[in-house]
């Protein structure tokens, strides 16, 4: 341990204590140097070596996994596989991450699955990735995110950068707009199903939109339990909530309740539901919930003369929901409506203790453009929409809005920017927390048309990195991306601090700790072979460059387990267990075990070998599998 990969590689002793240093080196002497500055802020290309300062946490849609990058050179950094399927890590395949993927399944999903032959879903839709928060900003326990495609919520370790849990949410369908509490904790993860269904959607019902309803969801972060839900009226897009952990936020671009295109955006108005969290938790305390698939199920839908909810008029499908850094404002983006409503969240209070107008609430309406999708912040009292249709980002002044709405003659439009094109969602650094800073906008471009080499018909999507320090926004950067992220959070690195090398008590093979135990054998260490009927169980470790067993030898048919230790404790020292013509491979970072389980249904010679270049003679890291054949 201490030992860094670095250095064993060669690099000299200086780069290593620069790499250790982080921030503090770069900060004095090596600022500038090599780097390209963008005039008035600060330099966004980085020199080979040097870090960046903010980690940025990216959705891939339908790819289904999340990426980390790094901002602002836009560098990828890594691939955390969630949803989908993972050939380089096994992901999907491996007995540990095959529990994540399965266990929060839901009986009736399990039973469509394996009618399929299948034991979990292959695709995700990936959206909204969010930090847990403490006290209003990020505290690098935990990443959630959603799968829009096939209802679930996932939550990432920030110490390993793996997902360790993934629920089904039931009674919903289709989560979209996802949000963890800011304050005082996360807390709840809340979660909107954005398609109307029958609440026991079983069969009965079926061409009746009247009897589909929509489903608002709070999961406990910390368990990954469904704490209740409320049933709403019009369906969910996306959501946010306060500073004061009072109230939650979700858009509503289907009011109507249609099923068309026409009945969907038929009304002039459709609304922001406001959630009470306190009046709910009251209400599933007092027991006025029906319990449905296990869940505490409230009735939040128009006319129950309940406080659990408040229904905002707002003008024509909006979309995002956005709340300031101010820790006062929430903004509303209109998307068919060139405007974005602010609701001031003190103004909140009076929705549920009198007969207020909802839209008292309102304190701005500025018209901004066509198209609005999303806002992000700097923490100066500015905001940054999209606009989807102008293909531009504005910056716009939220006290210039509030007073232009009270009927001064001012306009809170600072400057506009052209992004290239269509843009959908925006970040900016430490934007969604109290701690924004101001430094770094990305516009996340749903086309890149004519701005990268052609790859043919499907071209990648466009990610633009804006200096936001000066009033005049500056595009620096283009960045191509894959399928198609959606959102993205951006996090300085003093808040992420994941480990370099696994800690051999993780729960992470719990499951494969007690079997070795129960087989008498030491999984850190082990050169074993278990025959247990037709199950064998092989344990092995692996130490640059060998395995610890270098042949074992099984007989056609049986189902074989095997588990591989990485014993290596130098950071970056991953090694690999691809076995091959079984289409078996996964990683094992250094202190970790993975398991894969497989049927030896082929006699013969097979190679299994590390696919993760580890060391001069990585090619030689290899061994032989004999699968005796069956009696005729
Ligand atoms: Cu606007 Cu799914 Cu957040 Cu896409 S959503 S842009
Ligand atoms: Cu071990 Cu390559």
């Amino acid at each position: 341990m201490g030992l860094s990969r670095r250095d064993l590689l060669g690099g000299t002793a200086k780069t290593a204590v620069v790499a250790g240093m982080g921030a503090v080196a770069f900060a004095g002497a090596q600022a500038m140097t090599g780097a390209r500055a963008a005039e008035g802020g600060g330099k966004f290309e980085l020199a080979p070596g040097e870090l960046d300062e903010y980690y940025g946490f990216w959705s891939s849609g339908q790819t289904g996994e999340l990426r980390i990058m790094g901002i602002p050179s836009m560098r990828e950094l890594m691939r955390v596989p969630v949803f989908n399927r993972c050939s380089a890590t096994g992901w999907g395949q491996t007995n540990e991450s095959l529990k994540i993927l399965t266990e929060g399944l839901l009986p009736e999903t399990k039973a469509y699955l394996a009618a399929q032959g299948k034991v979990t879903y292959d695709n995700g839709d990936l959206h909204h990735p969010h930090m847990s928060f403490t006290d209003g900003t990020y505290d690098g326990r935990y990443l959630f995110m959603q799968d829009k495609a096939n209802t679930r919520v996932a939550r990432i370790r920030c110490d390993v950068m793996k997902c360790d849990k993934i629920i089904e949410i039931p009674n919903a369908h289709d989560i979209h707009g996802m949000r963890p509490q800011k304050y005082p904790r996360t807390g709840y993860i809340f979660a909107n199903g954005e398609h109307e269904a029958p609440l026991i959607n079983d069969g009965k019902i079926l061409d009746d939109p009247s009897q589909y309803v929509n489903i608002f969801t709070a999961i406990d972060g910390d368990t990954m339990e469904i704490a209740w839900q409320v049933i709403v009226s019009g369906n969910l897009d996306n959501t946010d909530c306060d500073y004061q952990g009072k109230y939650a936020f979700s858009t509503s671009y289907n009011s109507e309740m249609g099923t068309n295109l026409a009945e969907m955006t038929a009304n002039e108005l459709d609304h922001v539901v406001v959630f009470n969290i306190k009046e709910i938790e009251a209400g599933v305390a007092a027991g006025d919930y029906q319990e449905l698939n296990g869940v505490k199920v409230i009735d939040g839908r128009k006319g129950q003369n309940k406080n659990y909810t408040r229904y905002i008029p707002i003008p024509n499908s909006p979309h995002g929901c956005n709340t300031a850094p101010d820790k006062k404002h929430v903004v509303i983006n209109g998307k068919l409506s060139p405007t974005v409503s602010v609701i001031d969240v003190t103004k909140v209070d009076a929705l549920f203790d009198s007969d207020a107008d909802p839209r008292s609430c309102i304190v701005a309406e500025p018209q901004l453009g066509l198209g609005p999708l999303h806002t992000a912040f700097d923490g100066k009292g500015y905001a940054y929409t999209t606009l989807f249709l102008d293909s531009q980002v504005v910056k716009w002044d939220i006290e210039k809005a509030i007073r232009a709405f009270a009927g001064e003659d001012v306009d809170p439009i600072v400057s506009k920017v052209d992004v290239h094109y269509q843009p959908g969602h925006n970040s900016t650094t430490m934007g969604e927390t109290a701690e924004a800073d101001g430094k770094w906008l990305i516009s996340m471009n749903k086309f890149s048309k004519d701005r990268f080499l052609n790859v043919g018909p499907l071209k990648p999507e466009n990610e633009q990195l804006i200096d936001i320090s000066s009033d005049e926004m500056k595009v620096v950067h283009d960045g191509p991306t894959f399928a198609e992220p959606h959102d993205s959070i951006l996090v300085h690195r003093s808040k992420v601090n994941p480990v370099n090398v696994w800690n051999r008590d993780d729960p992470m093979w719990e499951d494969a700790r007690r079997q070795a135990e129960a087989d008498g054998v030491d999984l850190d260490w082990g050169a074993d072979v278990i025959r247990d009927g037709n199950k064998v169980r092989v344990y092995m470790h692996s130490v640059a460059p060998t395995f610890s067993l270098e042949k074992f030898t099984v007989r056609q048919g049986d189902e074989v387990t095997v588990y591989i230790t990485n014993m290596d404790d130098i950071d970056d020292l991953t090694h690999g267990f691809c076995l091959s013509n079984f289409g078996v491979a996964m990683e094992v970072a250094p202190q970790a075990t993975a398991s894969v389980t497989f049927v030896a249904e082929r006699p013969g010679v097979h190679w299994y070998y590390c696919q993760w270049f580890c060391h001069a003679l990585h090619m030689e890291m290899r061994g032989r599998m004999f699968v005796e054949p069956r009696e005729a």
